[in-house]
């Protein structure tokens, strides 16, 4: 019998910890694909009809939810006021009970000194936040990678290397270690830090957002590298690459993805130069680097910086380029990329290039041998993953920031009216349901234990199959 209940409890462990949704793109491949099942693909937030619960955060939301140790973590700005203590213009972290939705606490950061060159305005956090075990990591408005405790002073202790926090109520952040990648590295970040960390066993790697000043001209910081690696117990640089120098078109706000490619554990980036370069996960060492421009394209008419999240599948990079929402439409370009190759393998690793696309800020989605990808004008492509060939467009009529997510054999995407579309994957366009959420989704759907977690400009829904929670 003892037996028997330690089986079910080892189970149930084990798929619980599967079940959650601890980084950004769900793993370290960042492939929005998921093998949960039971996820519902219609409800209403009027009616409240599988609505669980419902949370309001600030005005503005970027940070995309993640759910790991029953707490829902997301980034958004200080226009929900939490704690009048702690006013003004912030970006800030919330974090959420998982099973009922009530606040837990809140880590508020001031806005930088040095103002929009470096820190919009009410952008909030838009970092998508890495769980491991209790620990928390994410980047703040000013340019800090953070490690907070998941459980913050709620369990009573004051954890991590840092101790001398001056806020330390129910409400407010324990924090683990903090580093100032501005201070440390130099780093010149354009309009806004972003990056959600991506794990390789003992590290945490992160790009810098460095970038051109205010002119559009100038790079401050041309000797910042690009990309950090981090000791995750301690917060102490373990290696960085500055590939890209003096060459960045904008900003750097493409995360890492992390995945074995040819036997090596690798890092993949988009970097700001429109480059895509793969680095021994390890030690920083550069392996490759392919080019995601032409070399006739100009920018910023033709030629695109890099701001959707590489994905890897079966040592195959996938990616698309685009440009900061702010610039509009315009051409885009994706690409499947051998990255078992080396050296600059912008010819000799090409496996195919898709210039149907539109710029595109969002991340791909590879399922069953097609490749879903979505544009900022609003175009969902699904496309042969062996050959780039298209099997068909589905047309959203709305910009789309968000990435498609795939759960449960359906594919979630919302856009800029606040519409998601749940579709069926496939060699055919079919729309199954359509949703309205009451303002723009510029947030991926993201999917952890039986629940769907959609965020629109200034709420966070926990939406199941058979929940009725009425909403205020
Ligand atoms: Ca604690
Ligand atoms: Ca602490």
């Amino acid at each position: 019998m003892n037996r028997f209940i330690l089986a079910i409890g080892i189970v149930t462990a084990s798929a619980s910890l599967s079940a959650d949704w601890p980084m950004w793109g769900g793993t370290p491949s960042r492939n929005m694909v998921s093998p949960l099942t039971g996820m519902p693909t219609k409800w209403d937030v009027k009616t409240g009809q599988n609505v669980k619960w419902v949370a309001s955060l600030g005005s503005q939301s970027y940070g995309n939810p993640v759910v790991a140790g029953g707490v829902v973590l997301v980034g958004t700005n200080n226009e929900a006021m939490r704690d009048p203590k702690q006013g003004g213009d912030r970006g800030v972290l919330m974090a959420f009970r998982e099973s009922d939705g009530e606040f837990l606490w809140q880590a508020t950061f001031e806005k930088l000194a040095s103002g929009r060159a470096n820190d919009w305005p009410y952008q909030g956090i838009a970092s998508s936040p890495l769980v491991i075990g209790d620990i928390a990591y994410f980047t703040s408005n000013r340019g800090q990678i953070v490690a907070a405790d998941i459980h913050g002073f709620q369990d009573g202790e004051n954890d991590g290397l840092m101790k001398d926090e001056k806020l330390t109520g129910k409400n407010d952040p324990d924090f683990i270690w903090i580093f100032d990648m501005m201070e440390e590295v130099g780093s010149f970040p354009h309009n806004l830090s972003n990056c959600s960390p991506v794990p390789h066993g003992e590290l945490i790697i992160c790009s810098t957002s460095n970038g051109q000043d205010e002119s559009h001209v100038n790079i401050p910081s041309p000797k910042a590298p690009a990309i950090i690696a981090l000791n995750r117990n301690t917060g102490k640089l373990v290696w960085e690459d500055n590939s890209v120098e003096d060459r960045i078109l904008h900003g750097q706000w493409s995360a890492p993805s992390v995945a074995t490619i040819g036997g090596v554990m690798q890092v993949v980036h988009g970097q700001g130069d429109g480059w895509v370069r793969g680095y021994e996960a390890e030690t920083g060492k550069k392996l490759w680097e392919f080019d995601t421009n032409p070399k006739d394209s100009v920018w910023p008419k033709t030629r695109n910086e890099l701001i959707a999240t590489p994905v890897i599948v079966d040592n195959v990079v996938y990616i698309q380029n685009g440009q900061d929402p702010e610039h509009g439409e315009g051409v885009g370009h994706a690409y499947a990329i051998d990255a078992t190759k080396r050296g600059d393998i912008t010819k000799e690793g090409l496996i195919w290039h898709y210039d149907k696309i539109r710029r595109s800020i969002s991340t791909a989605a590879v399922h069953e041998g097609i490749v879903y990808l979505a544009d900022f004008s609003g175009f969902l492509h699904a496309l042969d993953a062996k050959t780039g060939k298209p099997f068909w467009t589905h047309d959203m009529f709305a910009a789309v920031w968000a990435s498609p997510l795939i759960v449960d054999g359906k594919l979630y995407l919302g856009d800029e009216d606040g519409d998601i579309v749940v579709m069926q994957p496939g060699r055919e366009v079919k729309v199954i349901s359509e949703v309205n959420m009451g303002s723009s989704v510029y947030a991926t759907v993201v999917p952890a234990n039986g629940a769907l977690f959609v965020m629109n400009r200034n709420q966070l829904w926990s939406l199941a199959e058979g929940a009725t929670r009425k909403t205020n």
